[in-house]
């Protein structure tokens, strides 16, 4: 586990400053954008970076290599099996292209500039090829898995060590699930979470921050990432004990 915790910390480092910041989009979308993703996809990750930057959640529907669950939709819808794909209900729009769905993103629900750093949308995607890499050695093929009725949610920010673990687990077991993005916008939420305690320094999230503070609300402090499945009703954080209740409870 150690070294497998490593690997995604060199993915966090090689990603420097992406995707942990929020600078929240004004306009938040009535219904749930709908992501079709591989999670070590160098591609998709630069669109789940903007969605944490943006503030912006999503349905994430893995489709991990050799995965029959989803794949096959995009097929359907788009033509070709090649992702990330972006389905946007409120605006009927459906696209391929990770740099297309990040501006498309700026334009729609920042109603910004697209910033610098995504001008330069190919060193970008170089330096996702990267982070990318040293985790290769995870399994990307589909894990058999029986489908919940109802889609799990994890509490997450893009650059999270922690948080890809599990994320890296969900697209294995082809497990669609809500991505509830908990960027940071305080000094204070870079502390980890067991110094926040001894210090007695929880942050109390800021008004805007709504997932952060659905979390603190329901369990009196914020840490990342946290699983909450509403077929069982139960909420955990850490990253080993989310994915072994992953493999316990829905594994074929
Ligand atoms: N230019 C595309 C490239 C996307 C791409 O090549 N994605 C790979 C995954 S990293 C893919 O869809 N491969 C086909 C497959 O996994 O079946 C983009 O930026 O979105």
């Amino acid at each position: 586990m150690a070294t497998h915790i490593a690997t995604s910390m060199v993915s966090t480092m090689l990603r420097a400053s992406n995707g942990i910041q929020v600078d929240a989009a004004p306009v938040k979308p009535a219904r749930m954008l709908r992501l079709y993703d591989i999670e070590n996809c160098p591609y998709c990750r630069l669109v789940r970076e903007t969605l944490t930057e943006l503030d912006l959640d999503a349905e994430i529907y893995p489709c991990p290599k050799e995965g029959e669950r989803f794949r096959p939709e995009v097929v359907e819808r788009g033509g070709k099996a090649q992702f990330p794909y972006l389905v946007d209900p409120n605006t009927g729009v459906e696209m391929y292209e990770s740099l297309d769905i990040v501006a498309y993103l700026y334009e729609t629900y920042a109603q910004r500039d697209l910033p610098l750093k995504w001008k330069a949308g190919r060193l970008q995607t170089l330096g996702s090829m990267l982070a990318s890499g040293v985790r290769m050695n995870e399994r990307m093929a589909a894990l058999p898995s029986r489908q919940p009725e109802y889609m799990l949610e994890l509490y997450s920010f893009e650059s999270s060590p922690y948080a890809r673990v599990v994320r890296e687990q969900l697209c294995n077991m082809e497990l669609p699930y809500v991505l509830r993005n908990c960027g940071r916008t305080q000094l204070r939420e870079w502390l980890l979470p067991n110094l926040r305690e001894s210090l007695n320094a929880e942050p109390e999230p800021e008004a805007g921050q709504e997932n952060r503070r659905w979390l603190f609300e329901r369990e009196g402090r914020v840490a990342i990432p946290y699983l909450y499945d509403p077929n069982s009703e139960q909420g955990m954080f850490e990253s080993d004990a989310i994915v072994d209740y992953l493999e316990a409870t829905y594994a074929a």
